[in-house]
């Protein structure tokens, strides 16, 4: 298993939709283990893998936050929201893409959700709470939607524009690269 980078706003990829899982194979067992490690490391409630730079339909999720609770990790693949409750809730969402910004989204407050597994084997379930807000911000990560897009463009240009200097202020600080590789420079 390896941690994966985790995209930050703004970035092409974060805005593009993910196409469908065909294939069940090794590749997308090990994507799937190397984004909980990920999401664990972070630390978050979820990912979806266009945050790893991989346009397909797959998110993990594990909402349980309290110490000492078991674990619950899911992985879900070409998620599809079915059901959507008329109750609306708001919530103060993050985004491990977009670190240090967090706005208030109202969304439905229960969904029912169709996937897949790892082996393709199909399920269906209800979220309601964190794991309704998260499940949600996680399938729109896999149509190109950010929690920022629920905002006004004023917020959302004043987020993004943070994000573009914090992204600059990084490329800035990577180490110079030493020995043979500055020579071949
Ligand atoms: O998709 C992501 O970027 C992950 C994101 C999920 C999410 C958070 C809040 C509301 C909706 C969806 C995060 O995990 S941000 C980090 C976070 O919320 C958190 C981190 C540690 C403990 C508890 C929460
Ligand atoms: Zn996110």
């Amino acid at each position: 298993m390896s941690l994966r980078p985790i995209l930050l706003h703004p970035d092409p990829r974060l805005k593009a939709v993910a196409k469908p899982v065909t294939v069940f194979d090794d590749a997308l067992r090990r994507l799937a283990h190397d984004m909980l490690d990920t999401m664990y490391d972070a630390p978050g409630i979820g990912l979806a893998a266009p945050q790893v730079g991989v346009l397909s339909r797959m998110i993990v999720m594990d909402c349980v936050k309290e110490e000492g609770e078991t674990p619950r990790p899911m992985v879900l693949v070409n998620p599809e929201v079915v059901w959507t409750s008329e109750e609306k809730a708001p919530y103060e969402e993050g985004c491990l893409s977009i670190p240090e910004h967090f706005a208030e989204v109202t969304r439905p407050r229960e969904v029912e959700v169709v996937w897949t597994d790892l082996d393709g084997q199909a399920h269906q379930g209800r979220f309601d709470g964190l794991w309704a807000v998260c499940v949600q911000h996680e399938i729109d990560h896999l149509d190109g939607t950010l929690f920022i897009d629920y905002l006004g463009p004023i917020k959302r240009g004043v987020i993004t524009r943070k994000m573009e200097k914090l992204k600059r202020d990084l490329a800035r600080e990577k180490p110079a690269p030493k020995g043979r590789e500055a020579e071949r420079l």
